[in-house]
């Protein structure tokens, strides 16, 4: 934990809401406890928004909407965006140090994923709100002379973002950034394990003159707490979610009342392919990577994994192998690959999964337990990387979303067959397919029903493609052009020549 800087509590110890470009503790009084999830030890407090703190939330950011960030220029726009990304990576250490103390993430990971994506998030897209261009046609009329369509997009108005706490300065950004390149202004309201960086960030709207009331922040939980106001909020005109699939099922209830526009990208139950010709050390790179980085928790992450029969006994024995090099332990040791679960609650839900797996007939190839820490890490959420083998297809361990640096392995016989298991799922998130011949990787890839099918890689993002899942995976796609749609309003103007 910081120093106390000059007699004051930092960000860090005390996490305010950011309301109107102040920060303030808000009117409720009422605050709880940071966690570490390292230690199981109070780092803060954070403060609980509840009506009264999203009300005067919503109506900065209804009041920013009609002042000068109403009437930028969309250049000037985008050049503070710009300014937003640099003044995230000048205070690179200070984003760095909030997100590994909310998360216990290796400091390896969140430096060269959470930070610098949180920065790119906003280049991306003021970048290209100056570059797409909108649809024109020219429509022929009876008196010959015509008319000229063309499409005007325009600022969606006040939006809503619920983030959660996995990857909490990425998520959190990747919609706010576009959110802010298209216009809008947004109320935040970042997970309640996680709410240090997005606390930061106001900070760095203040530095780079964001004006007041573009971008606020409240926290709390969901339900009866500043999730439910924020998204009940009549005044809130569209809302984007990441989380849970039920809890974006209870959003979208809230967004039915003045049909509210809701953009959801929710849990996963991804399938990794791997083909007998795939290049083994890259599958099995590979697919360290996805079951198992950050900790497991990662929508896209891959907790069934079918392996072409020829190689499926060769691939178990070494994807164990690289699972029982990694290294369990605190955020700031070089050492570390694998840092723990968010928090006792999720510790509590791995393990009960871990446990099921056994009951429903698994054999662990490794792990399935708590690893053993030194005294100063043990009330953390640690679990061990975990593999499993043999369960049958309709298992819950093979239905259920887990979200824990955990695998199962399954053989598979045939390129029919390996599709239709992995599309044999409610979620529709993404996939990983490993295979050194092109032409079957193209044909498989388009039959599986996801929103995002790499191959021969996992987690390379383009952030100009679009972003989102099928079926209970999500509501629609972000990134690029296809976020610029959800975070505008499009006119068509017809003018009769
Ligand atoms: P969660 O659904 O529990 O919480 C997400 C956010 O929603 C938090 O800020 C939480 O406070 C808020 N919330 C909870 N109940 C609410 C309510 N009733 N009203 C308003 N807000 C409410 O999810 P989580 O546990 O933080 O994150 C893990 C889940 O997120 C996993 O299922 C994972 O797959 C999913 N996820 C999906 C993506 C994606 O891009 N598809 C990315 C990351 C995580
Ligand atoms: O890379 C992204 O833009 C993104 N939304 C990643 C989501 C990861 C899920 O845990």
């Amino acid at each position: 934990m910081k120093e106390m800087r000059d007699g004051l509590m930092t960000f860090t110890q005390e996490a305010m809401h950011f309301i109107d470009g102040e920060f303030t503790p808000g009117m409720s009084g009422k605050t709880f406890d940071n966690i570490s999830p390292v230690t199981g030890k109070k780092i803060g407090i954070v403060h609980e928004g509840l009506q009264p703190e999203v009300d005067a939330a919503v109506k900065a950011a209804r009041a920013a909407l009609h002042g000068p960030w109403g009437y930028m220029p969309m250049a000037e726009r985008a050049e503070l965006l710009h300014a937003v990304a640099d003044e995230i990576n000048r205070r690179f250490d200070d984003f760095l140090e909030a997100e590994i103390l909310d998360t216990g993430k290796p400091k390896g990971l969140a430096s060269h994923v959470d930070i610098p994506r949180g920065a790119a998030n906003f280049k991306i897209f003021a970048d290209l709100v100056k570059n797409v261009p909108t649809e024109s046609f020219m429509l022929d009329t009876p008196d010959g002379f015509g008319a000229v369509n063309y499409g005007v997009r325009k600022p969606k108005g006040v939006i809503a973002v619920i983030s959660p706490w996995n990857l909490p300065l990425l998520l959190m950004t990747w919609k706010v950034g576009p959110a802010l390149a298209s216009g809008n202004t947004v109320i935040v309201k970042p997970s309640e394990e996680t709410p240090l960086t997005t606390t930061l960030l106001g900070e760095v709207m203040n530095t780079v003159g964001i004006p007041k009331g573009v971008f606020n922040v409240v926290h709390g939980f969901g339900p009866e707490s500043a999730g439910a106001f924020l998204t009940a909020h009549p005044d809130v005109d569209a809302i984007t979610f990441t989380g849970e699939t039920r809890t974006g099922e209870i959003i979208m209830q809230s967004a039915a009342k003045g049909l509210r526009q809701v953009s959801m990208e929710c849990g996963g139950k991804n399938a990794g392919i791997v083909f007998a010709d795939a290049d083994m050390d890259k599958a099995i790179e590979g697919t360290l990577r996805s079951a198992f980085a950050n900790c497991g928790q990662v929508c896209l992450g891959t907790e069934r994994v079918y392996v072409e029969r020829p190689i499926f006994d060769e691939f178990v024995a070494r994807l164990k192998q690289g699972v029982e090099m990694m290294k369990l332990g605190p955020s700031e040791d070089p050492e570390t690959s694998m840092g723990p679960l968010i928090s006792q609650e999720h510790k509590d839900k791995v393990m009960s999964y871990y446990k099921l797996a056994v009951e429903e007939g698994a054999t662990v190839v490794t792990g399935g337990g708590e690893p053993e820490m030194p005294d100063a890490l043990k009330g953390g959420a640690w679990v061990q990387p975990t593999i499993f083998t043999g369960l049958s297809e309709d298992a819950r361990c093979i239905k259920e979303e887990i979200f824990g640096p955990v695998c199962h392995i399954a053989p598979f016989d045939s390129e029919e067959e390996v599709i239709k298991l992995a599309n044999d799922t409610k979620y529709g998130l993404a996939t990983a397919i490993w295979t050194e011949n092109l032409t079957k990787a193209h044909r498989v890839a388009r039959q599986i029903d996801v929103g995002l099918a790499w191959v021969n890689s996992w987690f390379l993002r383009d952030l100009r493609t679009a972003f989102g899942g099928a079926k209970h995976s999500g509501i629609g796609r972000e990134g690029g052009v296809h976020g610029l749609e959800f975070y505008s309003e499009l006119t068509n103007v017809c003018v009769k020549l």
